[in-house]
This record gives structure tokens, sequence and C-alpha cells, in this order.
């Protein structure tokens, strides 16, 4: 029974080098795990049956690298991958550790730091690529404010436009095979981020040069920090034919970052995400932007990765018995029963004659208005699923 949980290479289950091989370092604290080489990250996420690995420029190859060692690194990392079958679906930059982004990357108010991060990100797009990454996320971490009293927000907007627009021609230029995914996130580590949820993406998406090759890359927890319902950014992407990559987690909403393991907080949630991404079809990477508790020692870590995917997989089980239950479905379908006679006006968009008829109609409100609908119901029949009562 519990064999139908073990993860699959079509589930595209990922995590990032920065993931697993959290060191558990927070503000208050010092780090309490030993660091794991991008090597041996490599060969546990083929012990615990992940698919892939992602990671930023300096997870991989350290900022002061000369050629030679990046190019021994990247021979070694390569040599793991085809040691274990562990993929690079995905890569990104680090634009927000060094000093040097203190005030933000592509929307820094300093030029030459604008540049430098152009070039910094040029040579990480090229890493990603010889990896055989096929999309780019862009976390602007770092691309906020404490006090808008320095620099203006509509500057900023341009700035980051410009760099995003500058990068998508590098890689046109390049003939390279890779699509952007651009991650929001309302603050942390900046008091406030630009561009904070996955909305406020999309629409700045709209105004860039090449809005086709640039999707988002949708963190669960960054809406929750929010306030907002994942559920629901996530199909607006979808939708838009956005939702390039994702990142799994979870969290306590209005708290810190936490980057919870998958599913370990908001159950309903998930169950949401999940069934609405099997539902749909999604078939691009599941990533797993989480990390261990900083109680855990290594072998913890390791049940923290193999937690992510098999509530994962446990979640999509219950999604398929959800679509199956006779008596679930019969509830959905009469909540959204449609015996077609008001499809003249809701189908075929508008015509004068058929909204002259429509004007006229006469609607009886109050029986419109005393129609109840059945959600209690429906909802308690979700929970006794999720509590495996049902
Ligand atoms: C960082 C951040 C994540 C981003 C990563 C990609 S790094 O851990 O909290 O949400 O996805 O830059
Ligand atoms: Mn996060
Ligand atoms: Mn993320």
């Amino acid at each position: 029974m519990s064999n139908q949980y073990i993860p699959r290479a079509e589930d595209k289950f990922t995590f990032g080098l920065w993931t697993v091989g959290n060191i558990g370092r927070d503000p208050f604290g010092d780090p309490v795990r030993g660091v794991v080489t991008p090597v041996e990250i490599v060969h546990m996420l083929a012990e615990v049956g992940a698919w892939g690995v992602n990671f930023h420029d300096n997870d991989l190859v350290p900022i002061d690298a000369t050629a030679a060692e990046r190019d021994r690194i990247v021979r070694d990392f390569r040599k793991a991958m085809d040691d274990t079958g562990i993929v690079v679906p995905m890569a990104t930059t680090n634009l927000f550790t060094h000093p040097v982004f203190r005030d933000g990357a592509f929307t820094s108010s300093d030029p030459e730091v604008r540049a430098y991060a152009l070039q910094k990100t040029m040579a990480a797009i090229d890493l990603g690529v010889e990896l055989g990454a096929e999309t780019y996320v862009f976390w602007g971490g770092r691309e906020g404010t404490e006090t808008d009293v320095g620099k203006c927000a509509v500057d900023s907007g341009r700035h980051f436009r410009y760099a995003i627009n500058y990068l998508c021609d590098y890689v046109i230029d390049q003939g390279y095979n890779l699509r952007f995914a651009l991650e929001p996130k309302p603050n942390e580590p900046r008091g406030d981020i630009y561009l904070p949820t996955v909305g406020s993406m999309l629409g700045f998406i709209a105004t860039l040069d090449h809005p086709e090759m640039v999707g988002v890359n949708p963190e669960m927890a960054h809406e929750q920090m929010a306030g907002l319902n994942f559920m629901h950014a996530i199909a607006q992407a979808w939708e838009a034919d956005k939702l390039f990559h994702i990142d799994l987690n979870d969290q306590n909403m209005d708290r810190y970052d936490q980057d919870f393991r998958f599913g370990s907080h908001s159950i309903k949630q998930a169950f949401n995400v999940v069934h609405f991404l099997e539902s749909v079809g999604y078939d691009n990477p599941r990533h797993f932007d989480a990390h261990a508790y900083r109680s855990s020692d290594l072998d913890d870590v390791k049940e923290f990765a193999r937690g992510c995917m098999r509530t994962y997989l446990i979640l999509k089980d219950k999604s398929r018995q959800f679509a199956a239950d006779s008596e679930i479905q019969a509830l959905i379908a009469e909540c959204t029963a449609d015996d077609g006679s008001m499809s003249m006006w809701l189908e075929g968009g508008y015509d004068p004659g058929r909204n002259n008829e429509l004007r006229r109609h006469l609607f009886d409100r109050d029986a419109l208005g005393a129609r109840g609908k059945p959600y209690e119901r429906l909802d308690q029949l979700l929970i006794d699923l999720l509590l495996g009562v049902r």
C-alpha cells in the first residue's frame, strides 16, 4: 500500500542545493549542521528519490572561484549527475548574499551595481544552461526598500523591466532554450519587496518586450505570508499560461519566512494546490523550496525531503479519491448545475438584440437569493477524506 507513495521521475520532484543543504543558520543563531557539498547533495537527493536539483550560481561555484576552479566543480557536479541520473531543470542567480546587493541588484540605486547584476546573471545563465536548465528563476529578494524616501518606486520598476528585457535578449542572442520564471515575495529580507505577489508579477510580465519568454514561479509560503490564497494565485497564473515552475513548501500565515516542509502546516491548502495541479495536468517541475527544522540532524534532513514528496503523493491520491467519490461529485454537480437557460447571455458575448432581451428579462431576485449552497456538507466530506475516515 505505502509503495504507491514512492516518488518517480515523472513526478518531477526537485530540491535546491540551498534547501537540503541548508545549514540551519538564522538571524539569532549559528549554523547547526555542517556544509554538505553539491556532489554529496546530488547523491542524497538520489537516495531519497528526487528527480532533479536546482541551484544558485554560488551554491555550486563560490563567488570568488577562478575559471579553473569553476570548470573542475562543474565537471565533478556533472559526474554526480551522470552517476545518479539526477537532472538540473532550473537554475538561478544569487543576487542577495554579497554586500554589493545591500540595496538590491537590478533595482539598486547604484548604476554600477545594476550593471554588475546583469554581468553576474549572464554568467549564471551560462552555468545553468551548461548543466541542462530550461527554466531560469528570478527571485528579487533584495529588490525592495525599508524606507521609500531614497528611491522612486516607478524608477525601480523601470530598472527591473530593463534588466529582464536585457536578459531575454541575451538568451535569444545565445540561442539558449530557456524560459524565465519570476518569483514574488512580499517581504524578507527587505522590509518591502517590489512586485510582491503573483498577481503583480503577472501584470509586470505583460509590459515586457518578450512576455512569451517569461512566466512565474509562485511559492506557496510567499503568498501565505501576504495573507493570500495560493491556489487562487496559481490558478490565475495557469489560466494565463504562465505557470512555468512552482515552489512548494508551507508556512504559518503572518510569520517570518518559515519555508516548512510541504504539507506540514496547511493541509487543506496543500490539498487544494495538489488537486489543482493534478486536475489541470501541470507538467513542469515540482520544486520543494523548503528546509528542515533547525533542530534536525542530517538524517532528519533526509526525512524532511522524503516527507515533502510523500505528502505530495498522498495528497495526489486523495485528489483521485475526491474525483472518484460519487457523493462529493454529486454535490459539486448540484452546486454548479446549469440547465442552459442563461446561455444566450452567458456565452457568445455581447449582441445588441440579445442584450435587449437581457435588459427586459424579469429575474426573481428573492427566489434566487433563497437558493443555498451545501458547502458546509461538501467541506466536511473533504475533511473526512483528508483525515482518513472516508
Ligand atoms: C531563497 C528564497 C526562495 C527562492 C530561492 C531562489 S532562494 O531561499 O527564499 O524563495 O526561491 O532564489
Ligand atoms: Mn520562502
Ligand atoms: Mn522560493
